[in-house]
């Protein structure tokens, strides 16, 4: 932490890039990108360098605030943890567990912090645990850990090796991808078209990567199960399905063929909106190609089809040959493998998926979690083992989940809030405690879930590169709370905590007949591990015995103190075929055939019969953007409004709407004004909204963005309208009415 040159990995998204910061007097000067590093190689979007902007942002909390009323007060951290306690210890003391709730957001996922100590927090809860993973993957994880037995076991495309990529679903020139690690899209698919192979894009709105691809295939929102039943259907009509090496340890597929038989693609094209022949020609293409990967991401998932349409991107890749064979998608194999802190399977691992059910409604929990769609209703919902009290972390569902309107009513409800974030904002207003968290520069940083699906093996560590400021780091206010919650007082012992957990957890490994440090003793690999305390050696024993770890000595390999002499990082390889070795299944196989999913194709033949309705909403990304949270720092959002409504001029035509006129949006769920922008990037009869805006909430302290608030998009998504599998809402493809607004009915 001093005057100088600093290189870290930046956190803000998945594709782990590196960044060089100079800090001159203990400030951050100029943030560029890292040309050493051994991913990224010097590419960074206008994100990366935003760390400055976000860490010197006058609005960003830098002291505990408690409610006084109908105002905020700073105060001390003893005040602000005794007045959390005060307020959560005693609704679990007299209703139980499962009457305080917690909702992790996204930013949680980038901080190895806060991943690695959650499982101490989930101990001190009951079942309702919410995260926003189920306002995104959630449907992909529970095809991965009922496939390969782990959750988190996400096919990767392997875009550098590839000679056929398809991408469903997915922008990753504005996203800068997702479960798919990889810095500078646009370069590797400059790659991927200079060695002579082709990249195909199927979205129903040209997106920035459409743009730059050899073909674009509009489909209809929500109809991704569809078009990949179709080209499934032609793999198994045509003999085409051939698994390769991998089929050998694969069961089921002959029952998959027989379930898919009314899929052919005639029966599916009007539904998806692609023509028969392009879909089995498509099929043909993916089985001809040497290597092919299909990639079908947030588009597809944020459906009511959305498990089915999971499946069926994996059902592909294996009838193509695809899967785990280089070019194909294949499974990244982590540094810190095995850092599965809950020390049990469920939370990170294991095929735990509908063993609970959520209180009112009955939507299936997976991983320890349930589906944010239900949180309103288990607040605002009276009954025995109703939510009362409520946590969030680096999270903001006011904005990012459905039926925000009720939510924000719901947390007023509540008998107690608190939240862990960097802004007063949209959800943490509702708080009687905000904590604040240090932000990105003031942590050290290993990237663990993104790693896990990375389209190289990498590892890289970032040391903390200005101090703390007095603030707490969010693994401590995790035990803290974890601590207070089973009734240890305000203030419980977090090092002794800390303690136990890396205790626990070298145990577990001397334990594992599989292990490199198996039968060693426990204390000499703790006295190993010193002085280390926290995520660094938690860390640290995660890469020593990880499949290049030093093994405690035993060979040359891995450890913390050799990363931390690679400030660019280590590049451990491409992927290489992981099946057998890395399945976890109950049988150690993959079983295509789960019933769960092909009785769910009844659903789609149902839906292959209905009429499309005349206007239907869909999302985007940009790239200054990152879902709710980075409006307010000036360098990224100035500039045009981003917050625009898309219509096909067609459409705007019918409609007599012009380009910056307002437009009413009604859904079932809310209605809201938004400014049209007419383009044919989007298909007649859809119409895109970013989400993540709807700054003008009141009691905020988030000024820049205030200033150019946006309209939320999710006041027309309803949280009743869910993936039955998964409990994902349904935010692409909303069935919405469009005509132009009255003057001055805004
Ligand atoms: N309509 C529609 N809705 C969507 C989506 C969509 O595509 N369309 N996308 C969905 C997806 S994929 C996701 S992941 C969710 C995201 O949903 P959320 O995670 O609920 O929303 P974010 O906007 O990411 O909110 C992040 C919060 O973390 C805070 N924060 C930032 N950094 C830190 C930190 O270091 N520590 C702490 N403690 N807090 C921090 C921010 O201030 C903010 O309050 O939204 C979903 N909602
Ligand atoms: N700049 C920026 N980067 C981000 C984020 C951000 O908010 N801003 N958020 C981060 C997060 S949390 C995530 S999860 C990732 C997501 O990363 P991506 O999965 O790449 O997400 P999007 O860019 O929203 O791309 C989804 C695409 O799906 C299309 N789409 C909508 N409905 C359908 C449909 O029914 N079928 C198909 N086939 N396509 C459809 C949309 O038009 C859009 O182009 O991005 C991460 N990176
Ligand atoms: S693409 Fe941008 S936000 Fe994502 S890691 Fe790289 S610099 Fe950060
Ligand atoms: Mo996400």
């Amino acid at each position: 932490m001093s005057d100088g040159l600093h290189f870290r990995t930046c956190p803000l998204c998945e594709a782990t890039c590196g960044l060089e910061i100079t800090v001159a007097q203990g400030a951050v000067g100029r943030i560029r990108g890292d040309a050493l590093d051994v991913f990224s190689k010097g590419h960074v979007c206008p994100k990366g360098p935003s760390l400055k902007g976000l860490h010197d942002d006058p609005d960003r909390l830098r002291r505990p605030l408690v409610r006084m009323g109908s105002r905020f007060e700073e105060t001390d951290w003893p005040t602000a943890l005794a007045r959390v306690e005060a307020g959560l210890r005693p609704l679990i003391r007299d209703h139980g567990p499962d009457t305080v709730a917690l909702y992790t957001g996204n930013p949680w996922s980038h901080n190895y912090e806060t991943i690695l100590y959650t499982p101490m927090l989930y101990r001190a809860l009951g079942k309702n645990r919410f995260a926003a993973a189920s306002l995104d993957q959630r449907p992909r994880e529970i095809v991965s850990s009922v496939h390969f037995g782990t959750r988190t076991a996400f096919p990767v495309p392997d875009i550098d090796r590839t000679q056929l990529l398809v991408l469903l679903g997915t922008d990753p020139l504005e996203s800068n991808g997702s479960l798919a690690t990889a810095p500078d899209w646009r370069g590797r698919l400059r790659a991927l078209r200079a060695r002579g192979g082709r990249l195909v894009v199927i979205d129903p709105r040209r997106s920035a990567t459409a743009a730059v691809a050899d073909e674009y295939l509009p489909i209809v929102p929500g109809t991704d199960a569809a078009l990949l039943a179709g080209i499934a259907h032609t793999l198994f009509a045509e003999g085409l399905a051939a698994p390769g090496p991998v089929g050998a340890h694969i069961d089921g597929m002959d029952a998959v063929a027989r379930a898919l038989s009314a899929f052919a693609p005639e029966a599916v094209a009007p539904m998806c909106g692609i023509p028969a022949e392009r879909i089995r020609a498509l099929a043909r293409e993916l089985a001809a190609a040497p290597r092919a990967a299909l990639h079908g991401r947030l588009g597809t998932c944020l459906q009511d089809l959305a498990t089915l349409s999971s499946w069926l991107l994996d059902v592909v890749n294996i009838a193509t040959g695809n899967l785990d064979r280089p070019g194909g998608a294949m499974f990244a194999r982590p540094a810190a493998l095995g850092l599965n802190t809950s020390g049990r399977p469920g939370i990170g691992q294991g095929t735990d998926y509908a063993t609970f059910r959520s209180r009112v409604r009955g939507l299936p929990g997976a991983f320890g979690q349930l589906p944010a769609a239900c949180l309103a209703e288990e607040i605002d919902v009276p009954g025995e083992g109703q939510v009362r009290g409520l946590i969030t972390i680096a999270g903001n569902p006011v904005l990012s989940a459905p039926d925000g309107a009720r939510l924000a009513r719901a947390f007023k409800s509540l008998e107690f809030m608190v939240s862990v974030d960097i802004y007063l904002n949209e959800t943490t207003r509702h708080a009687d405690v905000i904590l604040p968290a240090p932000t990105a520069l003031q942590r050290s940083h290993y990237d663990v879930p993104y790693y896990q699906f990375a389209v190289r093996n990498i590892a890289n560590y970032s040391p903390p590169i200005l101090p703390l400021d007095g603030l707490m780091e969010e693994w401590r206010i995790f035990l803290t709370l974890s601590g207070m919650l089973q009734g240890a007082g305000p203030a419980p012992d977090v090092d002794t905590m800390d303690e136990g957990m890396a205790t626990f957890l070298v145990r577990t490994a001397t334990a594992d007949a599989s292990s490199v440090v198996h039968g060693r003793d426990a204390g000499e690999l703790m006295r190993a591990l010193e002085p280390r305390r926290g995520p660094e050696r938690i860390l640290d024993l995660g890469l020593r015995i990880g499949p290049y770890g030093d093994g405690f000595g035993t060979r040359e390999g891995l450890s913390l103190d050799r990363l931390i002499e690679q400030p660019h990082g280590v590049d451990l390889g491409p992927l290489e075929p992981r099946i057998p070795e890395m399945l976890r299944t109950p049988t150690g196989r993959i079983d295509l055939a789960t019933p769960a999913f092909i009785a769910d194709l009844e659903r789609l033949r149902a839906r292959l019969l209905e009429t499309r309705p005349a206007f239907v909403l869909i999302g985007r990304r940009q790239l200054r953007s990152n879902n709710s949270w980075q409006h307010n720092v000036p360098s990224l959002v100035k500039g045009k409004d981003r917050c625009t409504l898309q219509v096909h001029p067609t459409d705007a035509a019918r409609l007599g709407l012009a380009d910056g006129a307002e437009a009413r949006v009604t859904a079932s769920a809310g209605s809201l004004i938004a400014p049209v922008e007419v383009t044919d990037a989007v298909m007649e009869g859809v119409v895109s909204l970013p989400h993540g805006f709807g700054h003008d909430l009141p009691g905020t302290q988030i000024g820049v963005a205030a200033r150019q608030p946006g309209v939320n998009a999710n006041l027309l998504a309803t949280s009743d309208h869910v993936d039955p599998l998964s409990g994902n809402p349904h935010l692409n493809g909303i069935v919405i009415e469009i005509a132009a607004a009255q003057p001055g009915e805004r």
